[in-house]
């Protein structure tokens, strides 16, 4: 009996590691670069660049809605209006920077000036980590 237990412990476990690899706390890793558990603005800020030249796929400076996946999601379309600030339809690096900025400051909870892992992990960080990490 105990080996059973065991055995489905383990395959928790492995589960539960798979599926945290598979979430993405790389992406914290990966901003985090020098590995102190925190995002401090700088970090942040090298981040964003890299993600808006992740999303400008076609490379010309701005995000258009498709590039963005606007009309996968009505959540998307809502976060794509939200950072298009002069309605032209496209997401410059400025109106982009400046709606991730506003972002870091709502997943900074605890108004330090970074973000922890905690506050990555944290439920409340979901929507805001879905579009910019
Ligand atoms: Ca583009
Ligand atoms: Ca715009
Ligand atoms: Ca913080």
């Amino acid at each position: 009996m105990k080996k059973i237990l065991l055995a489905a412990l383990l395959f928790f476990a492995v589960v539960f590691l798979a599926w945290n690899v598979y979430a993405g706390p790389d992406s914290f890793s990966k901003a985090d670069k020098n590995n102190d558990g925190y995002i401090t603005k700088d970090e942040f800020e090298s981040h964003i660049k890299s993600k808006f030249d992740e999303y400008d796929k076609n490379k010309d400076g701005k995000i258009d809605a498709n590039e963005f996946g606007a009309n996968k999601s009505p959540e998307a379309l809502k976060e794509f209006k939200f950072m298009d600030r002069n309605s032209d339809g496209f997401v410059n690096a400025d109106e982009f920077y400046r709606a991730a900025l506003q972002k870091r400051e709502e997943l900074d909870f605890n108004r330090d000036g970074k973000i922890s892992r905690e506050e990555y992990n944290s439920n409340k960080a979901l929507p805001i980590l879905k579009f910019y990490f």
